[in-house]
């Protein structure tokens, strides 16, 4: 498509585009003008079968008109209320709606506008948890490798994405360390669910935690199911063993649930679908179906207790954003979850996760395929990189895939899929046809 098709040249100039190549998408765009259900269109009016829920977040499917709706009769009733000192009912009715959804014992939510803001709220709720309770020596924040925690600089700090992180690598956030990632394709290579090998890797918590001393770790953060970097899933015992050291040194257990949140694993969290309970719990995204910016931050109730005390009358907080609840995002996520609970989304990944994994491993044995992995309606396809051009295949296929009419994730040479929760099987069948083709189309 020629950007004239649709916009002249001088008009993509002035938007910077986030996560972009700028200068490769203006001289080349794609453009989607329309949604509705399982597809984007292009403004030519070029079908898209849409195979990421727009950014993991669409999980109910496109321009659900019970959002609009909802969305448009909260702006004309009450455009905005402020949430310090005052308050307007829909927040209240979200918080008890999510909690009820949410793993047993994280009952209470704090609002934001984004996953990034959720991690950068966990990560203080966790630092001034342990100064509320007298143990003000607890600073220290563990992360990941590959991990991917949104962009604010408490989220890169934890990170383990080395691009997200190097411009700013002396300005990220001091006393924090990183556990190692849990991808081994030597081991673990065309695993359907949960790896075999690899719970062995959490003992290096132990190890971390002997370094810095117990006394002065506040926090361990890891997505359950790690995204961006690529699809990374838990060895099997993993998260258990996590939650036991943690456990055993009185250190908080985060869980960035902004993807796998909202019924993408066939649980409504990725915390119920393992059976392992964090102490906080980061979502976004899936909240409001990417209608409308949302994230919001669960926290068990003992973590809460902790800040409730002094005088009635002291702030027990100092955080929160102006947007936090907002009437217009509390009305869009009420309206996304009644979607969820009458289409039974949360659950539905399940249901379709057999024959999801047999789609996706029939892409084995295909040109330069190197790794099939799936989750719940999740799926991360590894290519063996072109020799000296690292992501150019990856890039190649996304591209080739787009003008096949599907649009799927490209991280470096990793493919993935998470397409919205409402999809049927015909176009499970399409997803895979399409990269299949696109796979054998790769020189
Ligand atoms: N945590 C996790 C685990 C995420 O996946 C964020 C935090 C940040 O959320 P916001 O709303 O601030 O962007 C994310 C975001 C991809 C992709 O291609 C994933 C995300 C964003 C953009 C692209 O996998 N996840």
């Amino acid at each position: 498509m020629a950007a004239s098709d649709s916009l002249p040249r001088d008009a993509l100039e002035a938007f910077w585009m986030p996560f972009t190549p700028n200068r490769q998408f203006k001289a080349r765009p794609r453009l989607l003008a329309r949604a509705s259900g399982m597809h984007y269109f292009t403004p030519e009016g070029r079908q898209i079968l849409d195979g990421v829920a727009g950014l993991w977040c669409v999980n109910a499917g496109h321009a659900r008109s019970e959002i609009a709706e909802a969305v448009a009769r909260q702006l004309a009733t009450l455009d905005f209320a402020p949430t310090f000192q005052m308050a307007h009912p829909a927040a209240f009715e979200l918080a008890n709606a999510i909690a009820r959804i949410a793993p047993a014992g994280l009952d209470h939510v704090f609002f934001t506008n984004s996953g990034s803001e959720s991690v950068d709220t966990a990560l203080k709720i966790a630092l001034a948890y342990h100064r509320a309770r007298g143990d003000a020596a607890r600073t220290k924040l563990i992360g990941r490798e590959r991990a991917y925690h949104g962009v604010g600089f408490g989220g890169i700090s934890v990170g383990g994405i080395v691009s997200n992180r190097k411009m700013w690598s002396t300005s990220l956030l001091p006393g924090v360390d990183h556990l190692t990632h849990t991808h081994d394709l030597k081991r673990n290579a065309f695993s359907r669910g949960q790896p075999a090998h690899g719970a062995e890797l959490a003992e290096e918590l132990e190890r971390l935690v002997a370094l810095h001393d117990p006394s002065t770790v506040a926090a361990v953060i890891v997505e359950p199911i790690a995204g961006s970097t690529g699809v990374l899933i838990p060895p099997r015992g993993y998260l258990e063993r996590l939650r036991q050291i943690c456990d055993r040194h009185g250190i908080l257990l985060i869980f960035d649930e902004v993807i796998t949140g909202f019924g993408r694993v066939g649980s409504p969290f990725a915390a119920q679908e393992f059976g392992v309970t964090p102490d906080i719990m980061t979502t976004a995204k899936g909240l409001t179906n990417g209608a409308v910016p949302m994230g919001a931050v669960l926290a068990s109730r003992s973590v809460y207790d902790a800040f409730m005390h002094g005088p009635e009358g002291a702030i027990e907080l100092f955080h929160g954003y102006t947007y936090s609840a907002h009437p217009t995002s509390c009305a869009a996520a009420l309206a996304t979850l009644g979607i969820y609970e009458r289409e039974g989304l949360l659950t539905r990944a399940r249901s379709l996760s057999q024959y999801w994994e047999d789609a996706a491993h029939a892409l084995r044995g295909l040109p330069h395929v190197i790794d099939v992995r799936n989750y719940g309606l999740i799926l991360g396809l590894e290519l063996e990189p072109a020799a000296g051009r690292p992501g150019a295949r990856g890039y190649a296929v996304y591209l080739d895939c787009f003008e096949r009419g599907l649009l799927v994730r490209q991280t470096g040479d990793i493919i993935a899929l998470s397409p919205p929760l409402i999809v049927e099987r015909p176009h499970i069948d399409l997803m895979f046809e399409t990269l299949a083709e696109a796979l054998r189309n790769q020189r």
